[in-house]
């Protein structure tokens, strides 16, 4: 504290900061911090520059100690980091917190891990097939490795790192390697996962066009290791008459939120290969969209506002319109990839869209084992 010109100044310092807002468009929406004196100058930005106040929008108050900014019927050009800044002749302080524009929730996941959970696991698959086996493919980092993880870590109410999930731009899925859910001790649920190596730009690097779409089929062995080549029919473990227990019965292709607009077309284009080859055999496809944290903050902090997030639904509907899979089938995830604690929501998240790749692989086994 000073005295300056016949009275106490205090040095300005937050006694309450800025919170991020989400806000849906139309409404008003309050920014406010409380500090220490009331002999201060308070100027606010928006995105590093001075907020250029309009008239009816913008409503600036410094009420005692209480700064605040109102803004009215906010929309999309509303959104941003606001910074208030506040100070005297002792100092300044400053503070800022986003805000984001939300649209009404547009898909809802009504029941909750725990039930989910538990239907899964009495899940009665058709008796043609031992299991449903599905058939993850995507772009190398899309995070494949990651979503098996996660579904083991739910099933297993811990971490689970089995299947290596790295940074490193190479594939590191070289094995045709099937990842099963649960446990025996904890019980095993009729559910296979195969993850096929990266695909990458051109047929020489990443898996083959053509051992993915005979792994749909059926044809590769568990634990073929990828060659630089396409496997053949007279390799020693090739499956030339595969039953309907060997065949794929959902494909998903894994695309990263976060990449997708980034992806180059010959990526993309080798995935709508397999996709085309799937439809084919009538095998149904579905699209997880993984990262979902790294392209929203608003998601990244409470992953439970995913359906209220304009960039995802952005994001997800630019997977669809890629990879031309309705958007009803594309599904946004966040996998465990640096926390050690669950958490429902992300669970949820990966449980809802596993419940309907189960519900329509195991549609898919029933209508061939009719045929
Ligand atoms: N931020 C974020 N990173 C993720 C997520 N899922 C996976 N990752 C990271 O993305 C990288 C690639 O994941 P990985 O599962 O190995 O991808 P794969 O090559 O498709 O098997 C790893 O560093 C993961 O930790 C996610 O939901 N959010
Ligand atoms: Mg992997």
């Amino acid at each position: 504290m000073a005295f300056l010109l016949g009275m106490f100044v205090d040095k300005p310092e937050f006694i309450t900061v800025l919170n991020d807002k989400q806000v849906e468009a139309g409404a008003n929406v309050i920014l406010r911090c409380e500090v220490n004196t009331t002999q201060v100058t308070v100027t606010w930005k928006k995105n590093g520059q001075k907020l250029n106040c309009l008239e009816g929008k913008h409503k600036i108050r410094l009420i005692q100690k209480l700064c605040c900014l109102e803004i009215q019927r906010v929309e999309d050009v509303d959104e941003g980091s606001y910074t208030v800044e506040v100070s005297n002749k002792l100092g300044s302080v400053s503070c800022s917190a986003t805000v984001t524009v939300v649209i009404n929730k547009w898909r809802t996941i009504t029941r909750n891990s725990a039930e989910m959970v538990r239907s899964l696991r009495s899940y009665q698959v058709c008796d043609r097939v031992t299991e449903l086996r599905f058939l993850l493919h995507g772009p190398i980092g899309a995070g494949k490795s990651s979503v098996i993880n996660t579904i083991k870590t739910i099933f297993e109410n811990r971490p689970f790192v089995n299947c290596l999930a790295g940074e490193s731009g190479e594939s590191v899925t070289l094995y045709y390697e099937k990842f099963t859910v649960g446990s025996e001790r904890s019980g095993l649920l009729p559910f296979a996962f195969y993850d096929v190596m990266g695909l990458e730009e051109g047929q020489t690097r990443g898996a083959h066009t053509d051992d993915i779409i005979k792994a749909l089929k059926g044809h590769i062995p568990n634990n073929y290791r990828f060659q630089d080549y396409p496997i053949t029919e007279d390799h020693r473990h090739y499956n030339a008459t595969p039953t309907l227990n060997d065949r794929i019965h959902c494909l998903v292709s894994v695309l990263p939120a976060d990449k997708i607009s980034l992806m180059e077309n010959a990526v993309i284009e080798k995935m709508k290969c397999i996709r085309r080859a799937a439809t084919e055999l009538g095998i149904p496809q579905m699209i997880f969209m993984t990262r979902v944290d790294s392209v929203c903050k608003m998601t990244k902090d409470d992953v439970s506002k995913v359906y209220q997030s304009k960039k995802i639904k952005e994001k997800m509907q630019e997977c669809s319109n890629r990879l031309g899979v309705p958007m009803n089938c594309v599904f946004p995830v966040e996998t465990y990839h640096e926390q050690n604690q669950l958490n429902e929501h992300i669970n949820c998240l990966i449980l809802d869209a596993l419940t309907q790749i189960v519900f329509w692989a195991n549609d898919y086994a029933e209508k061939c084992s009719r045929n």
